[in-house]
């Protein structure tokens, strides 16, 4: 929730980009930050075409095989289309409590990479970390993209979340792993899944033609 950048309406960045970019009309998580000590963080993003009401939107977290969440949390406010929502811990680095649209001292960011985390619209299931009800262990996955001591972020092409809570978890499916603590990838998410192009790359690309 970052200030918006520059408007330029639909058309002139559909006519500047050559190509249609394939539609998507979900809310999802776009990267999750299991780092050393609380170094911790979500990023939600709105590929909606619309913005979201934030009041209708929960994230819960299920600790070790649980099937029933030991931290829920409920957002607040309005999150733009194209734009995301980061929740940290209040007490991880700077790069990330300087990101983040909600600091929480533990709660759903509480995770340490055997923990499923769920985002809810609505009250029906649009995106899930992990697999409720199965403690993996130590995390989900096997190096060099796991769950515990990486920063996943969502692949470019993946347009909507898994829905399905309860199934086997493999996270090189839709996420993109880099190393413990990346930091740099938090507060933007670069997406094919819209018209409307709005990750900063995307937006360097089109605001250097008018340089
Ligand atoms: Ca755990
Ligand atoms: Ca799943
Ligand atoms: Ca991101």
């Amino acid at each position: 929730m970052r200030p918006l950048k520059i408007a330029l309406t639909a058309a002139l960045l559909l006519g500047l980009a050559g190509a249609a970019a394939a539609q998507s009309t979900c809310l999802y998580f776009s990267e999750y930050i299991e780092g050393t000590s609380n170094n911790k963080a979500l990023e939600i993003y709105n590929a909606t075409e619309a913005d979201v009401n934030l009041a209708q939107v929960t994230v819960e977290l299920y600790f070790n095989g649980a099937v029933t969440p030991a931290a829920t949390v409920a957002l607040s406010g309005v999150l733009h289309n194209g734009d995301v929502f980061v929740i940290g811990h209040s007490l991880a680095s700077t790069p990330i409590t300087s990101q983040a649209d909600l600091l929480i001292n533990g709660g759903v960011v509480n995770f340490n990479g055997d923990d499923a985390v769920v985002l809810k619209l609505n009250g029906a299931v649009v995106d899930c970390i992990g697999q409720v009800g199965i403690d993996p262990g130590t995390a989900w996955g096997s190096e060099p993209c796991t769950t515990v001591n990486h920063t996943l972020t969502r692949g470019v092409d993946v347009c909507c979340g898994d829905t399905v809570t309860n199934d086997a978890f493999a996270p090189t499916a839709t996420w993109v792993c880099s190393a413990v603590d990346t930091f740099g990838l938090l507060g933007v998410h670069a997406s094919n899944c819209q018209a409307v192009a709005t990750d900063e790359a995307t937006w360097g690309a089109v605001k250097s033609i008018y340089r």
